[in-house]
């Protein structure tokens, strides 16, 4: 049996309970699969696959907090430190109802990868807990971050691990985080990013995701001979990268027709209204019902089971930035009907294994998240660099230096395909250089 595959049976017996962990591991061992042939014996020896599938370590805690009635509630906490070849384990903090230890694992796995492919020096974690941000006052949201910080802040530090937002955490929760951290360790550091302004946050962060994930896909139409300029496209989700991937995707002139929730989306003829996008989710934190009853030109659909929501128009360009798995084979196939040219995916392991090998099997240029939305992670390295140096850079310098990081990666990804004879694979691409790198790293520094 071939290494990879001994090494894929192992973890699907170890981690057989953990779907998404073994979907994202799938993924990158298949494209390694060239990579490891040709020396297959040194990695055996060193046992490298089995040494980046495991994390360096997993930690669980019990997160108690009161609710506004007075009753104690208690969720779980989580950080994965996956792997710090490269760097101090940098990764997000997801707080969402479906949040387990097989799904911080999946997006820690994922961010050693991304985080390689930024060329900046930080290792892969995440973490997060199942707590629902969703209908809390600012008082309960409060009380379950500064909780959960109170247990985190034993594990993490600016040189050892620096989390920041992800799904459900944003700069409110950042901010209640860094307080809690700040009071505790008796340390001003920079221990997250994400930071609001005016306590060592970095300009651009908050657009990063979304405009980075713009930047290289207007770098891959560029590469076919295309241009952005008039394309309709297809966005799913309407947090954080999905607002500001809209938002950039209309600077570079095209149409974003689309964006959704996790219990509807809209369709807007007219080109989704940023603005009001903004005031509904970012201010009113309110349902997407509130967008479509102020606009005219769009319509709301209640998301059901096997429709395809926001898949279903005519569009050149689909960006899944909602959540894991949610553009399906079914998707995927409605997509190329309807003749679209490229995805990009904005959002972590959005689309299926299946959807994934539909899009390459029809020739649509397909770029997976730990590359195209590397952006995030990459400018919250720069915010890093600027709490290091105590100085704050302009968001015209750190936009650039997201912007040169986004077009580099592209060209990385596809370097790295054409020099394994996988032409136009971005998936294959991302997951060999981003390997490349920590493994160099890991090799260099013995066994550890
Ligand atoms: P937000 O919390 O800001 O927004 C998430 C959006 O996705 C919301 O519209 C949410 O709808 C929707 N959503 C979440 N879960 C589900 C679900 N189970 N089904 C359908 N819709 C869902 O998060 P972000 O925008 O920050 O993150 C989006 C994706 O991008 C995630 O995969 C994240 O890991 C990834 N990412 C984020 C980065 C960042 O810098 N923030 C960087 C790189 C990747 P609702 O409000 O109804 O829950
Ligand atoms: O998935 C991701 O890359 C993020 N949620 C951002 C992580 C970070 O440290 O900025």
């Amino acid at each position: 049996m071939s290494y990879v595959d001994e090494v894929m049976e192992k973890v699907k017996k170890r981690d057989g309970d953990q779907p998404e962990f073994i979907q994202a591991v799938t993924e990158v061992l298949n494209s390694l699969r060239p990579v490891i042939e040709k020396d297959e014996e040194k990695y055996r020896k060193m046992a490298i696959l089995e040494r980046i599938t495991e994390p360096d370590r997993q930690i669980m805690f019990r997160v108690p907090w009161v609710d506004d009635n007075g009753q104690v509630q208690v969720n779980r906490g989580f950080r994965v430190q996956f792997n710090n070849a490269i760097g101090p384990y940098k990764g997000g903090l997801r707080l969402h109802p479906s949040v387990n230890l097989g799904i911080i694992k999946f997006l820690g796995f994922e961010q050693v990868f991304k985080n390689s492919l930024t060329t900046l020096p930080i290792g892969g974690g995440k973490g997060g807990s199942d707590f629902d941000p969703k209908g809390k006052s600012d008082r309960e949201i409060m009380a379950f971050c500064q909780s959960f910080m109170t247990e985190l802040c034993k594990y993490i530090g600016a040189d050892v691990d620096v989390p920041a937002g992800d799904i459900g955490t944003g700069a409110r929760e950042i901010g209640f985080m860094f307080g809690q951290y700040k009071r505790i360790r008796g340390m001003y550091e920079g221990v997250l990013t994400g930071k609001g302004l005016s306590y060592g946050g970095s300009l651009a962060r908050t657009e990063a995701t979304g405009y980075g994930l713009l930047y290289l896909t207007e770098e891959m139409v560029k590469c076919h001979g295309d241009k952005m300029e008039g394309k309709v496209i297809a966005v799913s989700g309407a947090g954080n990268v999905a607002t500001y991937a809209i938002q950039k995707a209309q600077q570079l002139g095209a149409k974003v027709v689309t964006c959704s929730d996790s219990t509807g989306w809209i369709y807007d003829e007219d080109g989704i209204d940023v603005a009001l996008l903004k005031e509904v989710k970012e201010v009113k934190r309110a349902r997407l019902t509130e967008y479509a009853a102020a606009r005219p030109s769009a319509k709301y659909f209640e998301k059901k089971d096997g429709e395809h929501g926001v898949w279903q128009y005519k569009v050149d360009i689909a960006l899944p930035c909602a959540t894991q798995n949610e553009l399906d084979i079914e998707d995927a196939k409605m997509l190329v009907a309807n003749g679209v040219k490229y995805v990009a995916e904005g959002a972590n392991m959005p689309t299926t294994l299946d959807a994934t090998e539909y899009f390459q099997k029809n020739n649509v240029p397909f770029v997976c998240g730990k590359a195209s939305n590397a952006g995030g992670v990459a400018t919250s390295a720069l915010e890093m660099s600027q709490n290091s140096e105590r100085l704050s850079w302009s968001f015209e310098e750190v936009d650039s230096k997201l912007k040169g990081i986004m077009v580099g990666i592209y060209h990385n990804i596809d370097d790295a395909a054409k020099e394994y004879g996988m032409e136009g694979n971005y998936v294959a691409g991302a997951n060999i250089a981003g390997f490349k790198k920590v493994v160099d790293a890991m090799i260099a520094q013995g066994v550890c």
